[in-house]
């Protein structure tokens, strides 16, 4: 992409309404634009962010077996009526009136939902195990909407739904959900503990939700520090397999949100492994059993032909909310520092003198030869000052910035800054290429 003819709004000003760090980054490098409390337009490069993010959360889901289905966003309160949830879920819900007078509301949720779908279209009890999942908005209208897209009211998630024959079956579904959550966020380079937590309006017995270690994190938490090193499945993780070993090893030591956190049980954590922090939570999962199906008369036919209520669990992944845990991790003094995998881009190529021959030439061929090899390139051609263009991109904190100026191409080089260690080597346009695709 050439800047010359992109949207990408900048802003050097620090907004003030922005109390943290990630909600301020995300501002400034313009990536989103508030529209009305708690409800943002994701602009160009905040929307590339989010959707590699719901790329990988997807790729996972799918390794794991869940399959994807797309939910609507407005829910019919009926639906919500017959489990009993409507009025128990109270003010968060956004409650809307047809033209025919009948009551609607923007879903904050899909149990009730995919609960139906899943009866309607499962006869017998061979056709389980089946996991549904979708990436869609939300809407919660939260008390206290704030920190950008940290806590908004309009917000993506990922939500998925399983739904097996026993208990036990269903416990099954829960752990590779669980096992497919470790993944998801190493991909994205952030650490994120399984905590137990409370089940609040989704309810169930079991909980755990997924914190990532941050100042800015909105709940106190409680863990063990052995869990910052411990080793994430990989990515050939059978999902067939027995994954107790793997559940058991990331649930066998100390871990609470506040709300459940047992002081006497903490204290048996020696004191140079205590972690007493904040943290973002950035998904939870839920196995609450027949909790919707019995309501909702969801059932498929046992062996000997008799009714028997769905098992489920539901599993959200706080999408839009990540880029703002991803940034809380990663940035530094000049702006947002991206793991690879989510970066906008890959590299920024600087033209320091745009209108130069020799410079225009050098950018045009190695914006051609880095897309070529399938690398993500934004290339500022504007004819912006140096010091502006170099400020702009590590505001917007591209892996890698390559900077192509009159006099290195004098010697035939080009200038490579790696953005995270802020590294900077001269090489030949063709070293530098190399390099590139190569680490
Ligand atoms: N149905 C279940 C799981 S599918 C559910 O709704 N779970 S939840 O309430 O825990 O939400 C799932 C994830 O969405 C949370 O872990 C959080 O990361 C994200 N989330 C929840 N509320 C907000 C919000 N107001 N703004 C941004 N993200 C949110």
């Amino acid at each position: 992409m050439r800047l010359s003819e992109y949207f990408l709004p900048v802003s050097k000003e620090n907004p003030r309404e922005a109390e943290i760090v990630s909600h301020r980054l995300m501002l400034r490098a313009g990536m989103i634009s508030q529209m009305s409390s708690g409800i943002f337009a994701w602009l160009p490069l905040g929307l590339r962010v989010l959707d590699k993010i719901a790329n990988i959360v997807r790729e996972e889901q799918n390794r794991a077996g869940a399959v994807e289905l797309l939910m609507p966003t407005l829910q019919s309160a009926d639906l919500w009526k017959k489990s009993g949830r409507y009025d128990a879920y109270g003010k968060e819900m956004l409650r809307i009136k047809d033209r025919h007078d009948r009551e609607m509301l923007y879903g904050p949720t899909n149990e009730e939902m995919v609960t139906q779908i899943a009866a309607a279209g499962l006869k017998s009890y061979k056709d389980l195990p089946l996991n549904l999942y979708h990436i869609q908005w939300k809407f919660r209208d939260e008390v206290r909407p704030r920190f950008g897209v940290m806590r908004g009211r309009e917000f993506l998630m990922k939500d998925a739904y399983s739904f097996d024959l026993t208990e036990e079956e269903g416990m099954k579904s829960f752990n590779r959900m669980f096992v497919a959550y470790l993944r998801t966020y190493k991909r994205m380079g952030l650490t994120a503990i399984p905590m137990r937590a409370e089940t609040g309006p989704i309810g169930g017995e079991a909980s755990y939700e997924f914190i990532v270690l941050a100042k800015t994190g909105e709940s106190e938490v409680y863990c063990h520090s052995d869990y910052l090193e411990m080793e994430t499945p990989p990515e050939d993780v059978d999902y067939k397999a027995d994954l107790t070993p793997i559940i058991e090893q990331w649930t066998s030591k100390y871990a609470a949100t506040e709300d459940v956190h047992d002081e006497a049980e903490f204290a048996k954590v020696p004191d140079d492994k205590k972690i007493t922090a904040r943290g973002i939570e950035v998904g939870q999962v839920f196995f609450f059993g027949t909790k919707y199906s019995e309501p909702m008369d969801a059932y498929v036919q046992g062996p000997d032909g008799e009714k028997i209520f769905l098992q489920s669990g539901s599993y959200g992944v706080g999408v839009s909310r990540l880029l703002g845990a991803i940034i809380e991790a990663c940035h530094d003094d000049d702006g947002i520092i991206w793991p690879k995998e989510v970066a906008p881009y890959y590299v920024g190529l600087i033209n320091l003198k745009s209108g130069d021959e020799a410079c225009d030439a050098a950018c045009e061929s190695l914006y051609e030869e880095l897309s070529d090899a399938g690398i993500e390139v934004l290339y500022d051609d504007t004819s912006e000052r140096a010091g502006g263009k170099f400020g702009r991109m590590d505001l917007i904190g591209l892996p890698w910035q390559l900077v192509v100026g009159p006099r290195g191409l004098k010697d035939g080089t080009v200038e490579l800054k790696n953005r995270a260690t802020g590294e900077k080597q001269s090489l030949s346009t063709e070293a530098a290429i190399t390099k590139i695709c190569t680490e």
